[in-house]
């Protein structure tokens, strides 16, 4: 059994590990799966080979023997079902786990989206400064909340989950924009993250093309 993830032939942010193959890489390696990458160009995304994989013609993909997964949520979920380490085993504890992957993917991740958009897609639209402040109070909202939830504890929940794994790579998005150093406690909580051994072997995996030209 090989599990192969595909990741970007040439990432856009040049090797800092911030797009979604790493949560990937991350949940295998807590899990202590070896796994192949296969680096995807742009190109070969939107073609038809890749899109029989992901029907929206992006990264990560997942597969393993018969079975091809698309969505980083739903590749880490089932990571995390079928090998020790990402979900506790007490059930309640385990659907708790579960909620806080789901909340990291649909509640704190689409506010960070839109400052992404914002700055690199719309960035040169006339509306876009305007904007800007009012994305990253939204993001504020979020964080302040998520750390008055997280207080003086290591993890969101008792011992490091999937659920953790998703929330820290979800916020490791926002730290080139200044955000996340205005939360010390959801800082800190990046920062254990980042110092798991599994976390840095995964970061230490990715793909990173030389510069162009
Ligand atoms: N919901 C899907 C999931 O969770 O798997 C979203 C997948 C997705 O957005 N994939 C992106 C992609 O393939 C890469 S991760 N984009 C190419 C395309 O849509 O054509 C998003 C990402 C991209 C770049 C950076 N970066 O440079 O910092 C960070 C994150």
């Amino acid at each position: 059994m090989t599990i192969t993830i595909t990741c970007f032939e040439r990432s856009p942010d040049g090797g800092k590990g911030l797009a979604r193959d790493t949560r990937v890489r991350w949940a295998l390696e807590e899990a202590g799966q070896p796994y192949e990458l296969r680096p995807v160009s742009f190109g070969a995304m939107k073609e038809s080979a890749h899109l029989g994989l992901h029907p929206f013609g992006q990264i990560p993909t997942y597969e393993e023997d018969d079975l091809a997964l698309f969505e980083s949520g739903a590749i880490i979920f089932h990571i995390a079902e079928h090998h020790a380490g990402l979900l506790p085993n007490d059930p309640n504890a385990r659907a708790r786990a579960i909620t806080w992957m789901f909340a990291a993917i649909n509640t704190v991740e689409p506010t960070i989206l839109e400052l992404q958009t914002a700055k690199f897609a719309e960035g040169d639209k006339p509306w876009t400064k305007e904007r800007l402040p009012l994305i990253k109070d939204r993001i504020r909202y979020r964080l302040n909340q998520l750390s008055a939830r997280l207080g003086d504890a290591d993890w969101l929940d008792g011992a490091f989950s999937a659920g953790d794994l998703m929330m820290v790579s979800v916020l490791l998005r926002l730290r080139l924009s200044g955000i996340l150093d205005e939360f010390p406690k959801l800082a800190a909580y990046v920062a254990r993250g980042e110092a798991r051994p599994a976390y840095k072997r995964a970061f230490a995996s990715q793909v990173v093309a030389p510069p162009t030209g």
